[in-house]
């Protein structure tokens, strides 16, 4: 098979010499990987100053970008808009999310097809126009697939999916975004971010037993938490880094979203060179072997790192501990050993009632070859299962593969059902029966998200993450506080039985092999494509522009809902049941902050409608106060918005007219979004105002008419006792992102440009 884009990978190695003699020119001091590769890719070209972390907002050139079916609708809907003939840079879509898991691939796939064909058709057709690769349905998770196909070491991509980082496992610096961020790389414009800042993860010693690679980022979001990457790049290094595979490397980076980091990348090493070569890219590693000194951190970085990483840590992977992360948050870890006592203590159902191997992060060969011999094992030795299996193979050419070499009949033995090659319940496409219940249980995944109702919609479900190996020891034993290093389990004899740890190759002896992938390659010329959107659509919905500035203040406005605690994108605009309405903007603005708790009474969904004084339901109340022309705000707590890149949760809230949201901190993906979208995204400069928050206030922004950048806003905040108060907001918009406020959008100023 023809390597994709190997012209493109070739121009950005070609550059590579200068671009970073010119960077070590303007540091002046040696120079890490993830700086290399963001020198390298510089709109200006060769740096011609240097830059501060965590501050300058910097322009870059990605090379390529990538979409999933869910996010790609609203990105391409925004593109069409841009009045380009073509994308700019080399594209692909994925055809992932929208597909459901329940009985079985074959059936289940089908059934999406049925059920999406206005959506896929959609896709694969306005693909096909502006020059865009497609994947089809049952092709494979967009992450798996760019590893596969696209990823190279040292090039810089940005996906509109919060885990695009997984080819960090491949020597990228790859970014989740949203879609407006990709509609400006395809629009052949700069892409801005802020110069992150850098952790280090120095990994000493070498995995062995039952540990693998998803340790690592457990036990990294233990220690970092969930916003403890915020606006950083992690970059891991070390003999221990040398040691492991490609694919799991993939998982660390992957999972590096759910610590809020901006990406996550490790240096150039055989690892990558031998999956490259198994992937049919000999000519990448020919082309990467060129210039290898440039695709990973100096000597001197890694000799001394404490001297040019923001943060170090240091993980020794011969003494790490297989973990287990949740319930409802991913950064929430418990090694394996202290797993029985901690359950009984918080009351979490012991009973593991599914196991669910798959997802992004760990649905590679080598997820599937280890896991299956825990399973193996177990039908040798006489035990019986006691909870459900699942799993979603990364891609197809994974399945095939693993089909091929007996793994696939291994976990059919023990009757897992065998999903799509797809996200299905990861994404909550999971029609688990009888979670309609609600019933208090207990599932273990490989998954990296845990959010309340993410897989079955029930919030009684405490979903713990851990790797595919410990999904099967945990879900065979059917016991969360089973510790596979000591315990032992009792087979049909009754014997007391051991696993042994598992073992599978990193990369199929036999090499991979796949019938048909599912690509799907654009039109040469995509001209003449129609694209057509049915105007009664209720998928799809042409976008109107976001309405500009009117350059006032904005006084009286009122608050929709002050959130409390946890407030995620899921929380803003779920996704599941939802998914279906992800291209068409006033459908999906139903399910807008109704996940997120009401402080002031701690209920979802249930909000007092300032103009009735009755509580009603958040999307319902907000389209009164749209319908009155009356503004309003959102208040919330730390790291709003974190967790996926879905732009829904700054559009929702821009279409039902909500101007401001003002929170603790935010996640960066979301905040952004925010900016892109035309909204005011605002934090306390003093946390504690969040508590001078009342549920009848009314708000007034009294000098936004000097929005600057640097400069912090006041608000008023009118009680209803008649008395009022001021504080500060911070903001971090630079002054072309005021522009993007002033126009309405992003968008709406590059139709002004392009007009
Ligand atoms: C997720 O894992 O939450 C998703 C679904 O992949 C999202 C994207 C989306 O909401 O479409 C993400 O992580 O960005
Ligand atoms: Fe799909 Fe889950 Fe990965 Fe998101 S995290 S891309 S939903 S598999």
């Amino acid at each position: 098979m023809k390597v994709f884009d190997l012209d493109m990978i070739q121009r950005v190695y070609e550059r590579y010499p200068s671009r970073i003699a010119a960077a070590r020119k303007v540091v002046g001091r040696p120079l890490t990987l993830s700086e290399k590769i963001l020198y390298a890719h510089l709109w200006e070209g060769e740096a011609s100053s240097a830059f501060e972390r965590g501050k300058s907002y910097v322009d870059f050139a990605p090379d390529r970008v990538a979409m999933q079916d869910a996010t790609a609708q609203m990105a391409l809907l925004q593109f069409m808009q841009a009045g380009k003939k073509r994308v700019a840079v080399p594209s692909t879509v994925h055809a992932d999310h929208l597909i459901q898991a329940k009985v079985g691939a074959s059936k289940d796939l089908q059934e999406s097809l049925n059920q999406n064909n206005e959506v896929f058709n959609f896709l694969s057709s306005i693909s096909n126009k502006y020059g865009i690769g497609f994947w089809k349905p049952g092709a494979g998770i967009i992450h798996q697939v760019v590893l596969e196909n696209y990823a190279f070491p040292g090039g810089m991509m940005i996906g509109t999916d919060s885990h695009t980082v997984n080819a960090g496992g491949l020597g990228m610096v790859a970014i989740g975004v949203g879609g407006a961020d990709a509609v400006d790389v395809m629009a052949g414009m700069a892409w801005e971010l802020k110069f992150p800042k850098l952790i280090g993860v120095k990994l000493t010693g070498k995995l062995n037993g039952w540990t693998s690679a998803k340790d690592v980022i457990l036990k990294v979001a233990d220690i970092l938490t969930v916003k403890g990457g915020t606006g950083a790049i992690v970059e891991y290094f070390g003999e221990g880094a040398l040691s492991l595979s490609c694919t799991g490397k993939g998982t660390i980076c992957n999972m590096g979203a759910e610590i809020g980091a901006t990406t996550s990348t490790f240096g150039y090493d055989d690892s990558m060179r031998r999956y490259l070569n198994a992937t049919g890219r000999e000519e990448v590693v020919k082309a990467a072997d060129a210039i290898a000194e440039h695709l990973t951190g100096d000597a001197e970085v890694y000799a001394e790192p404490e001297k040019y990483f923001d943060q170090l840590i240091e993980i020794n992977l011969s003494e790490l501990e297989p973990h287990v992360n949740g319930p409802f948050t991913p950064d929430r870890g418990t090694p394996v050993s202290k797993m029985r006592a901690e359950a009984t203590a918080n009351g979490w159902p012991m009973q593991v009632e599914w196991g669910l191997i798959g997802s992004c992060t760990n649905s590679s060969y080598e997820d599937l070859a280890r896991a299956a011999s825990i399973v193996k094992q177990a039908v040798a030795q006489g035990i019986t299962p006691k909870a459900e299996f699942g799993i979603n193979p990364g891609s197809e050419q994974v399945r095939y593969t693993a089909d091929r070499d007996g793994i696939l009949a291994d976990f059919e033995k023990m009757g897992t059902k065998v999903f799509t090659n797809a996200c299905g319940p990861c994404i909550g496409q999971w029609a688990r029966e009888g979670a309609d219940k609600q019933e208090k249980n207990t599932i273990v995944h490989s998954f990296n998200r845990n959010f309340s109702k993410r897989a079955d919609g029930n919030p009684n479900t405490h979903a713990f993450v851990t790797s595919p190996e410990m999904v099967a020891a945990l879900a065979i034993a059917g016991d969360l506080g089973f510790n596979p290093l000591t315990d032992t389990l009792t087979n049909d004899k009754g014997e007391q039985v051991k696993l042994v740890p598992p073992v599978g190759d990193e990369l199929p002896t036999r090499g991979f092999a796949v019938e048909d992938n599912g690509y799907q390659a654009p039109a040469e010329d995509g001209s003449h494509v129609e694209v057509a959107v049915a105007a009664d659509s209720q998928r799809l919905q042409l976008l109107e522009n976001f309405p500009a500035w009117d350059g006032q203040n904005i006084l009286g406005a009122r608050l929709l809902i002050k959130a409390k605690g946890k407030c995620t994108t899921d929380h803003i605009s779920m996704a599941g049941p939802w998914l279906r309405y992800r291209g068409h903007l006033d459908n999906i603005s139903n399910n807008m902050l109704i996940g997120a708790e009401n402080a002031f009474n701690g209920e979802a969904n249930k909000v007092k409608n300032q103009l009735t004084g009755e509580y009603g339901e958040v999307p319902a109340v907000q389209r009164a106060y749209k319908a009155a022309g009356i503004p309003s705000i959102v208040v919330g707590d730390h790291n709003y918005g974190e967790g996926s890149s879905r732009e829904h949760a700054a559009m929702e809230p821009r279409h039902l007219g909500v101007r401001a949201v003002l929170v603790k901190s935010f996640a960066r993906i979301h905040e952004t979004n925010l900016k892109k979208q035309g909204m005011l995204g605002l934090t306390f400069a003093n946390e504690a105002d969040y508590d001078k928050i009342h549920e009848d206030d009314t708000f007034d922004f009294i000098d936004l008419q000097d929005f600057a950048p640097e400069k912090p806003l006041t608000l008023r905040i009118n009680h209803s006792n008649g008395q009022s108060e001021q504080i500060l907001v911070n903001h971090t918009y630079n002054a072309s992102q005021i522009e993007w406020f002033k126009a309405g959008s992003a968008l709406n100023l590059i139709k002004m440009m392009e007009a």
